[in-house]
């Protein structure tokens, strides 16, 4: 029963899932979806630039998030991004990398992908910036229309001074199933920054729970900051999300669950001829007509007990597997393994 059981929730978590797929969400707006406790959300964005001639060199851009659930509609994360806009903003700063740290609490509306109205609010912290963010964001699904849009706070705006609102709106709408188009803007409020912008083509990856998405952009971060300010540049890139499942990973702390028996497995067991180290444990068993023999695999590699006669003989014999097999005649039956036929064996039966 248990083993039935963990071998559901293995096929269960196998089931590709809608998390944070980008066909519910453009590029340069975070959106409103939560990841679920027990999941850790991992996606990539790459931004390429490339710069003029006669060299065209070409930079490129990541941010990668990290996020879980801790609860239900809360996770935490961390975006990371290894070259800001700080150095286009001519700060003094030391580093041109850019860490946000941040939570986000659905407040309303059901799972990722359901109709209508969702909120979520992201209270973040920027350590470029040393500024303490944070986001309102919206969307409203209807068939294959998402409309998203997000109330932005900047407490110390790279390259700004002061306290700064920032809006942002998008849309994303669904081709089918599998591939939807979306766009977004996002902006300070202010008259020196340049806005952001976004277009994309996403895709989901058929018999897989990750979205693709190719976009370019003006954005060169994917932090709430990063999202509300455009480059000179045009920026092409590409994001993957790739949701991880802990229960996954439950086999490397619990076992793998044991394969069930195959053969006659109501049969009377008269002897156990255990297979380890590419050998049959006993080379000769005597039983009584009518009784069976099982064999268990111990080893890591699958074997088989093949007849040298009519007999039937078992189907490959997985890791922790076990076949039985019930004598209905006396005789002596000589067996191999198919894949290992150096692997010999007899079975007496009077
Ligand atoms: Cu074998």
């Amino acid at each position: 029963m248990i083993r039935h059981a963990s071998l559901a929730l293995l096929v269960a978590a196998a089931v590709p899932l809608s998390a944070q797929s980008l066909m519910y969400r453009s590029a340069n707006l975070g959106g409103t979806w939560v990841v679920d406790p027990g999941v850790v959300q991992f996606n990539f964005i790459h931004r390429f630039y490339v710069g003029p001639g006669p060299y065209h060199t070409v930079v490129n851009d990541p941010t990668f998030t990290f996020a879980t659930g801790i609860a239900r509609n809360v996770a935490v994360g961390t975006q990371f991004a290894t070259h800001s806009f700080l150095i286009e903003q001519g700060s003094a700063s030391q580093s041109s990398t850019e860490t946000q740290l941040y939570a986000r609490w659905r407040m309303w509306g059901g799972p990722e992908g359901t109709e209508g109205l969702h909120l979520s609010v992201t209270p973040a912290y920027n350590f470029l910036a040393k500024s303490a963010d944070g986001e309102l964001g919206a969307d409203w699904t209807t068939g294959p229309l998402t409309l998203q849009g997000a109330a932005r706070v900047a407490g110390k705006p790279l390259g700004q001074s002061g306290a700064r609102a920032a809006f942002g709106g998008g849309v994303v709408a669904r081709v089918n199933h599998f591939v939807a188009l979306s766009a977004d803007v996002g902006s300070f409020v202010s008259p020196t920054v340049r806005a952001a912008w976004s277009a994309a083509l996403n895709v989901v990856i058929p018999g897989s729970p990750h979205t693709f998405s190719l976009e370019v952009s003006n954005a060169l971060t994917s932090t709430i900051q990063g999202n509300s300010i455009g480059q000179s540049q045009r920026l092409y890139g590409f994001e993957f999300t790739i949701p991880i499942h802990l229960k996954r990973f439950g086999p490397w702390f619990h076992g793998t669950p044991r394969p069930a028996a195959v053969g006659d497995v109501s049969a009377p067991v008269a002897t156990t001829v255990r297979l380890a180290a590419y050998k049959f444990g006993t080379d000769t068993v005597k039983i009584s007509v009518g009784q069976a023999v099982r064999w268990v695999n111990n080893d890591p590699v699958e074997h088989t007990i093949t007849f040298e006669g009519e007999e039937p003989g078992s189907p490959l014999i997985a890791p922790k597997g076990s076949f039985i097999h019930r004598f209905g005649k006396a005789g002596t039956y000589s067996y191999h393994c198919t894949p290992h036929p150096f692997m010999k064996g007899v079975v007496i039966v009077k």
